[in-house]
């Protein structure tokens, strides 16, 4: 059963790996046996990475890249195929998310959202398939959201990006199954890291911040999400272990798509 979940000899590259719901993954296929890279689009980011690796008593290697721009994916994956032997596990984690309502985005940052949080996974899927293909096996593993399959107020692109890339999940599992490629998605629920900090803040008066309290009584298991509760499913979708799991996403959510919230 070990051989099933071991990553040992996989070389898996992580899209924002700095910090979060990134580097919670990369420990855990790190933790799995594999070789781990990561990027972020600046120098800062790559510093503190370095950091927290080093910290992590993690050898990685990193690559200064914005997602968004192809010419510097396909470089930075070439690379990994000239020093590592190319990449056997992509995840799509890089993201962001503005909050405002939709009647009052500016179409730029609607772009924007969509540019790095759906547009950027395709464009490293397409970096590293062909290399895939080669090799005869992949992993792709998009870092999807409840939003994939929920609205609310104030997140219309990040819905639409994260929705789309519930579909392009399904679309590289139906265009590229046949080279035993498997592309699925975790959909992570309301997860404590810098992305959420602002749903999580005290009130002034020392009390919850009243979307904190919401999520609570939305979520059965009672908290908010840890990154560390995201690195077992994905060793679960990078392994062998979901070698015929292919189009799905995995929602880690403490079960909130599955219910309906406790009574005020
Ligand atoms: P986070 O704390 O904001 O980290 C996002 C990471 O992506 C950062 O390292 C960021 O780097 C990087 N990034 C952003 N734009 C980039 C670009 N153009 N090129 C390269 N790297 C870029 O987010 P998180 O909470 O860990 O979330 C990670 C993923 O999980 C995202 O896709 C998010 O949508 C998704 N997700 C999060 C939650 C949650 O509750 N936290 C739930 C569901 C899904 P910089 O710091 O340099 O910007
Ligand atoms: C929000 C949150 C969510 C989470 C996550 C939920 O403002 O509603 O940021 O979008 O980040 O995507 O799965």
């Amino acid at each position: 059963m070990d051989k099933l979940f071991s990553l040992e000899g996989k070389v898996a590259l992580v899209t924002g790996g700095v910090y979060g719901i990134g580097f919670a993954i990369a420990k855990a296929l790190h933790g799995a046996g594999a070789k781990i890279v990561y990027n972020s689009n600046t120098q800062e980011m790559l510093d503190l990475g370095a950091r927290n690796y080093k910290e992590a008593g993690i050898d990685a290697k990193s690559y200064l890249c914005d997602v968004t721009d192809e010419e510097a994916v396909k470089a930075m994956v070439t690379d990994i195929e000239k020093t590592l032997g190319g990449v056997d596990i992509l995840v799509n984690n890089a993201g962001i998310i503005k909050r405002i309502p939709m009647h009052e985005m500016d179409v730029k940052d609607f772009r924007q959202v969509v540019d790095i949080d759906l547009v950027a996974p395709y464009i490293c899927a397409k970096a590293v398939i062909p290399g895939m293909i080669k090799k005869g096996h992949g992993k792709i593993i998009n870092i999807c959201s409840m939003m994939s399959e929920l609205g609310r107020e104030t997140v219309s692109a990040y819905a639409a990006a994260k929705g789309g890339l519930k579909m392009l999940t399904r679309n590289i599992c139906s265009e590229y199954g046949e080279y035993n490629i498997q592309c699925n998605g975790i959909g992570p629920g309301y997860i404590a890291t810098p992305q959420t900090a602002p749903l999580r803040e005290r009130q002034p008066d020392g009390s919850r911040h009243p979307f904190d309290s919401f999520i609570i009584a939305k979520t059965p298991a009672g908290r908010w999400g840890t990154p560390e509760d995201l690195g077992g499913p994905a060793v679960f979708l990078a392994s062998k272990a979901s070698d015929f799991v292919n189009g799905h996403v995995l929602y880690v959510d403490g079960g909130i798509l599955a219910y309906i919230g406790k009574q005020p």
